[in-house]
């Protein structure tokens, strides 16, 4: 029997996500793109100190796909190679259709994303229509799949107050959100806009982290650390160290952030200490 035992405020939950579906395997050659890629990215991060992936995956030309099969193999493969929560991305790329989109919970992972509604992306917009929102909510509350929910803007905060209103607690009992900072049509990747979406969080939220998109990523990653918050790094949402610095692997941003706690006094949460902190199923 897993310990279930809530872990201490100290412990830090450091999620990779590791490929994304925006960058081009021709642009970034070190991106993770096939599934063994996937899964050594996926270890290494998690010897660093990540207890917890957020993945996307890619087509044998390493487009994004949300191929069924490539997703089940992806969740099984993750689970055999490593002890990491697998969180699938059901926000796949501003293409993928809403259908195609409900059906990842398919491929059972322990914990899915839920985008908390539409954003302006970039040049392109990535939809999360209401009922969308809450069609995915209900079917990851029936197939025990632990929803992340990812916050772009002050408004998804709101909006995440309603649909707890609406439909209750997610499968687990805890509710798990991630502010995803500085994408180009959210909210800007600051700290005064995490203050703001911190204090605005309804009172069911049992924990939260944050990502800042690019250049963003310090501020976001030490407002963060101050405000007592978990830490999303990756290539999905960060390409360069500093300016001109190219990262190299996911390992290196698992690395400082796992570095960047230790300077807050947060040691990086154990993958069992993940699995209380989120209520993931048991078996
Ligand atoms: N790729 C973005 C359009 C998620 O994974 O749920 C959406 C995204 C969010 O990455
Ligand atoms: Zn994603």
């Amino acid at each position: 029997m897993p310990d279930r035992t809530l872990p201490p405020a100290e412990a830090l939950l450091v999620t990779v996500a590791p490929t994304g579906a925006e960058t081009s395997k021709a642009d970034c050659p070190q991106l993770p793109t096939t599934l063994d890629e996937l899964v050594a990215a996926a270890q290494e991060c998690e010897a660093a100190g990540a207890a917890m992936v957020h993945v996307h995956i890619r087509d044998d030309d390493h487009a994004p796909t949300l191929d069924g099969q490539r997703l089940a193999d992806t969740v099984a493969a993750l689970r055999e190679g490593t002890d990491l929560v697998v969180q699938l991305s059901t926000g796949g790329s501003v293409h993928d259709p809403l259908d195609l989109r409900l059906k990842v919970l398919d491929a059972a992972p322990d914990s899915c994303s839920l985008t908390m509604g539409t954003t302006n992306f970039g040049d392109d917009v990535f939809s999360n229509p209401w009922p969308f929102v809450c069609d995915l909510y209900q079917l990851s509350q029936e197939r025990e799949v632990v929803p992340e929910f990812e916050l772009f803007d002050l408004g998804h905060v709101a909006a995440l107050a309603r649909l707890l209103k609406t439909y209750g607690l997610p499968y687990g009992g805890r509710v798990h959100v991630d502010f995803v900072m500085g994408v180009p049509g959210g909210m800007p990747g600051t700290a005064d806009a995490l203050v703001a979406g911190v204090a605005a969080l309804p009172p069911e939220v049992t924990s939260w982290g944050a990502t800042g998109i690019g250049r963003s990523t310090l501020a976001v990653g030490l407002a963060a650390l101050s405000k007592g918050g978990h830490l999303r790094v990756g290539m999905e949402d960060v390409l360069t160290l500093a300016r001109g610095v190219p990262v190299e692997s996911n390992t290196q941003l698992v690395e400082r952030a796992v570095a960047m706690g230790a300077l807050a006094q947060r040691r990086p949460m154990t993958t069992d200490e993940a699995r209380a902190l989120l209520g993931t199923r048991t078996a």
